[in-house]
């Protein structure tokens, strides 16, 4: 068994385009504005709901969000369209949740100093895959020319933490040397941008991280990972019924059902003290206190949450020395989160100190590791 496994690199990938939240409401605003004048009538005698209008000041307070980055940013604003046009690739061609998986990978492997012939196994790990199979983490595999084997993984906004736990048991059991664990968020073809609950929670981005074994580690900065702990509890307050047997069932493959959807107060109520006693747990399990951890990494889906999941922590008001907050540049990247938070706030922490990414969101999820710097 090897020694003790450790974080050696990470890499962010951005999409070239952004959108700002006043962009986003403003094309919501004219696309409701047109719909609740096309059913007057309707609207009128009851028999319709009108569409209610988006405010960027009340997005920004009641999530942190102030803008996301998209990976075609054509489409999303034009009130006839209202999602990302994507031009189709052939079969030949690198599909974009590769390419965005590739770029990220590419980073994360120059930041732990590896070259492809270093990784044995590399996994894809988001909240959709645009495709069933073959698995984007083969292309991937296949465009880095690495030998070893590739798998894809679906946890919503826990996929980066469960992966990244799956890679730390397989380096530890030795079997494989490294592992290269990527999340391609390619999430805005899922935001219903009609929904004003919903459509300016999400941004595409990519990350990666390596995992290794202490032993084989070159980088400047490495963590090594003390501890792993995951959870899930069923709940259908977040949900998304996009899936293969919409063409049997007859239903419309577009409908909001289809999209991402949410109970979001509800999610907040419940999502907080599950993640918060998970926590405690997990850190108590270490041997640890929650006032030894020098910085939290957390999902970052929005800033009330997470402040509040931090006060109760560490027992008094965290600033960004504490958890540090990405929301406002990136908004929700689903798993992709606190792996940017981590990827940007970590390399000033000193050898010894103590560090937890933490991820919670559909399923519902949770997953953690407890990490220290070499
Ligand atoms: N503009 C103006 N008013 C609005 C808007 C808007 N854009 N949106 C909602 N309102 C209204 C509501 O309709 C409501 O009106 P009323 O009181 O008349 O009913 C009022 O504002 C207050 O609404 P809420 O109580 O819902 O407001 P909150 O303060 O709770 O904020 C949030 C809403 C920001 C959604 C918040 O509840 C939240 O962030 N909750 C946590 C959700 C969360 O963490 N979800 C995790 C989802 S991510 C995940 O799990 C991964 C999924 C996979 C990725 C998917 C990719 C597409």
């Amino acid at each position: 068994m090897a020694n003790s496994v450790v974080i050696s690199g990470t890499g962010l990938w951005l999409p070239e385009h952004k959108i700002s939240n006043e962009e986003l409401v403003t094309a919501l605003n004219a696309w409701s504005e047109r719909y609740n004048k096309e059913h007057a009538d309707d609207i009128a005698a009851g028999t319709l709901a009108e569409k209610p209008f988006s405010d960027a000041s009340f997005i920004k307070k009641a999530s942190g969000i102030e803008s996301r980055y998209t990976y075609i940013k054509e489409g999303i604003l034009d009130i006839n369209r209202m999602r990302p046009l994507i031009p189709e690739r052939t079969d030949d061609e690198l599909s974009d949740q590769a390419e965005m998986a590739v770029n990220a990978a590419r980073l994360a492997l120059k930041d732990a100093n590896k070259k492809p012939e270093d990784i044995g196994a590399v996994i894809v790990s988001c909240a959709y895959t645009q495709r069933a199979y073959p698995a984007i983490a083969i292309e991937v595999q296949n465009a880095l020319g690495i030998i070893g084997f590739g798998f894809d993984m679906l946890v919503a906004c826990s996929a980066a933490t469960f992966a990244l736990h799956r890679a730390v048991e397989m380096v530890k059991a030795e079997t494989t040397k490294a592992v290269l664990v990527i999340n391609p968020e390619l999430t805005s073809p899922q935001v219903n941008y009609c929904d004003r609950d919903s459509h300016f929670i999400f941004g595409d981005v990519a990350t990666a991280v390596v995992i290794e074994s202490s032993e084989t580690a070159q980088s400047d900065h490495q963590f090594e990972v003390l501890s792993t702990k995951a959870e899930t509890s069923f709940s259908n307050n977040i949900r998304s019924n996009f899936g293969y047997t919409s063409r049997a069932t007859d239903s419309d493959p577009y409908s909001a059902d289809k999209l991402f959807h949410q109970e979001g107060r509800k999610v907040f109520k419940d999502v907080c003290p599950m993640a918060i006693r998970h926590l405690q747990d997990h850190i108590k399990s270490t041997g640890l206190v929650e006032t030894t951890v020098t910085r939290w990494w957390l999902h970052q889906a929005n800033i009330n949450m997470n402040q509040l999941i931090v006060r109760k922590l560490i027992g008094k008001e965290p600033g960004g020395e504490d958890a540090p907050l990405v929301l406002s540049e990136f908004a929700n990247t689903a798993s992709a989160g606190s792996i940017i938070a981590f990827s940007r706030h970590s390399q000033d922490l000193k050898s010894g100190d103590y560090g937890v990414i933490c991820s919670f969101g559909a399923g519902y999820s949770i997953g953690s590791l407890v990490v220290r710097k070499r």
